[in-house]
């Protein structure tokens, strides 16, 4: 059959534009796997309502100027594809030993095993974070609210199904054997955890899925944008059409948020409280109070930044000299895309202090994405201290210091403050539900989780979205539950 690449195949099982109805093996492999996705899904993704339809988007194109149709769909039926953004004629890789050389369509024998680990961590934090958020459809504040989690649900199931072609098209039997593991993998497990420290973490409420939406999943689009650089063009292509996906999951969160903080104003507005900080009686209101939604981000801000591995990394340098992983923006940087002889500064622990010190910039790569990211996390915060001060408070969200509250890399085995003040255990073991989110906390949130699914209805503590989904107007029936 002749397919126009911007446009999918929907004959075929798995909705494809590569061709799968005339690459019999793969698609022989691919439906292989099926069955297997559909049982976890069934098993692991959301809990209750599959049976309802949700207004969703599917993509039909990988077409920028409109890729994506919305129609009612269960999500068991929801049509997982294999997209990849259309191919760049004589693409080059733009970065590492191999600069200027032309992209592969193969992986290179030597390169096999550090491209494979890096798209299965890749895979395995997809069907992760759909593990961690199965519960909070019963808890939705809306309907609204209800479809976007489900979007952003099955969008994650199609990643996993995206890094799982590249397994098995391109990594033969090792390649099934790790999308078979991709399966067997469970957030949180004792025995067989997700692979990511992060992705074992709870999403307990839907304050924490708004902040893990845009924190967590914003580690998502500097790691894709990084792989979409790669000298490898199946990889890159595949991460660029995620990421035109992703940039919903980050509206979600920060719009989410956004909307929790616009309802607290409100409610402290009308109930005359000038005191953003007298937690207790904003809590009497039914809404969350900004200390609260600070601890929530200082939580979520941190687990996301050991995403991005250790500051100083021979595995970052390996994998930009092969030209595998490129920094963020890559093809618009101006230097020698090789860092053969520069520098990056990085925050060290030197002689019990925190000092900025110059390492090699191959070796620092994990560094200046996370220094990347933490400016792009800035952006929203921004406009979240926006409805803070248009409504009237002195209060301001920040994002902790880099050494507050670390698992991975340079900081893990001290204690910081939110201000980066080096402090001992025991102040730690003192201040630390001051900084974090306490189990009083976690039980008071808690118990405003409760449904609201009248049609246009809003929780308590969450505002109404400035508009609808696909523009639809405020009544709208986002999601059929009684089907
Ligand atoms: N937890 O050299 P180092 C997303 C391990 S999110 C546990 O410092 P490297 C999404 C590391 O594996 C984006 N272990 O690290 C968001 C290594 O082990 P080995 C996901 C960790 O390799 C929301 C050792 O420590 N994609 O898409 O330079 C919803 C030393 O590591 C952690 C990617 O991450 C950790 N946090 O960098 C849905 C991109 N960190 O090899 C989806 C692919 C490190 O010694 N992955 N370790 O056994 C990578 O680029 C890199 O593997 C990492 C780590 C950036 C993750």
């Amino acid at each position: 059959m002749n397919m126009n690449i911007m446009n999918v195949d929907y004959s075929t099982k798995i909705p494809n534009n590569v061709n799968l109805a005339e690459d019999r093996q793969v698609l022989k492999a691919l439906e292989g796997w099926h069955p297997g996705y559909v049982d976890w899904w069934n098993d692991m993704g959301p809990e209750g309502f599959q049976q309802s339809l949700v207004y969703l988007r599917t993509a039909y194109s990988v077409d920028p100027r409109g890729w994506a149709k919305f129609d009612y769909v269960k999500m068991p039926d929801y049509r997982w594809g294999i997209l990849l953004a259309p191919q760049e004629e004589d693409r080059k890789i733009p970065f590492g030993e191999h600069y200027g050389e032309p992209a592969w369509q193969e992986v290179p024998g030597e390169y096999r095993a550090l491209m494979r680990r890096l798209i299965v961590i890749q895979g395995d934090t997809e069907p992760a974070s759909v593990e961690q958020q199965r519960h909070l459809g019963k808890t939705a504040p809306s309907l609204y609210d209800m479809r976007n989690l489900f979007q952003v649900n099955v969008e994650e199931g199609r990643h996993l199904w995206a890094m799982v072609y590249l397994l098995q098209k391109y990594f033969g039997r090792d390649g099934r054997e790790e999308a078979d593991e991709l399966l067997r993998r469970r957030s949180g497990d004792a025995d067989s955890p997700r692979m990511l420290g992060a992705f074992n973490e709870k999403t307990p409420d839907w304050l924490s899925f708004f902040m893990f939406t845009y924190f967590t999943d914003r580690d998502g689009k500097m790691q894709l944008h990084s792989l979409a650089q790669s000298g490898f063009d199946p990889l890159s292509r595949t991460c660029r059409f995620m990421l035109t996906e992703e940039a919903h999951h980050m509206f979600v969160g920060e719009t989410g948020v956004g909307r929790v903080i616009q309802r607290t104003v409100e409610a402290m507005r009308e109930a005359g409280i000038d005191d953003p900080t007298d937690i207790a009686k904003v809590r009497a209101l039914g809404v969350i109070d900004l200390p609260t939604i600070q601890k929530k981000l200082n939580l979520h801000y941190t687990l996301s930044l050991d995403l991005f591995g250790s500051e100083v990394s021979t595995n970052a340098a390996n994998a930009f000299n092969a030209g595998i992983k490129g920094r963020y923006h890559e093809t618009q940087i101006q230097d020698d895309h090789q860092l053969k002889n520069s520098t990056y500064p990085v925050l060290k622990l030197v002689d019990g202090e925190i000092k900025r010190v110059d390492e090699p910039a191959l070796t620092a790569l994990n560094m200046r994405l996370r220094d990347d990211y933490s400016q792009d996390c800035v952006k929203g915060l921004l406009r979240w201290n926006k409805i803070i001060t248009t409504a009237g408070y002195d209060f301001q969200l920040k994002l902790p210091h880099t050494a507050f509250h670390r698992a991975i890399g340079e900081f893990k085995d001290v204690h910081a403050t939110p201000d980066g003040i080096l402090i001992d255990e025991g102040t730690w073991a003192k201040r630390k539900g001051d900084w974090l989110p306490s189990a009083d906390d976690g039980a008071y949130i808690s118990s405003l989780m409760k449904p609201v699914t009248e049609i246009g209805e809003y929780a308590s503590w969450i505002a109404p979205p400035k508009v609808g989904i696909d523009n639809k107007p405020g009544d709208f029936e986002y999601v059929k539950i009684e089907t």
